[in-house]
């Protein structure tokens, strides 16, 4: 068995929990925020057998989306005399960062 973990923008998740629960598989979703943005992302976790991973990704593929968007690196500076302010910077997100993890042990209880 594996685990699948995909991190996913919040907008792409509802669609990607919806088409995997569509073909019965069972699904975490985990409001999660990303280092690097500190922004809502979601992170979706799957127990799936070995042979399914690639159904996963492929379902991840078609839900998921990558999107740009701009980050100030720094507040703008203001001192007497001074004015800066920083260009944006463009940040491209995803579609999805998926980890795929043996998984030694599985039990419903
Ligand atoms: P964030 O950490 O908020 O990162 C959002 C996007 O910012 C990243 O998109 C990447 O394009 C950029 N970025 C991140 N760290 C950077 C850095 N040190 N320098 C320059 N640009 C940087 P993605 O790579 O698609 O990642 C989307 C989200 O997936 C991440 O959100 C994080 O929550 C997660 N993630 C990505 N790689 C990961 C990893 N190796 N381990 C754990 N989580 C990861």
């Amino acid at each position: 068995m594996k685990l699948v973990i995909a991190v996913v923008h919040g907008e792409d998740a509802g669609a990607l929990v919806d088409a995997l629960t569509d073909k019965d598989y069972r699904v975490t979703r985990l409001h999660s925020t990303g280092g690097f943005l500190k922004q809502a992302n979601a992170t979706v976790m799957l127990g799936v057998e070995e042979e399914q991973v690639e159904e996963v990704l492929a379902l991840i593929r078609e839900t998921c989306h990558a999107r740009s968007q701009y980050i100030n690196p720094m507040p703008p500076l203001m001192e007497p005399g001074e004015f800066y302010m920083p260009y944006p910077v463009e940040v491209t997100f995803g579609g999805a960062t998926v980890f795929v993890l043996e998984v030694a042990r599985h039990e419903r209880l």
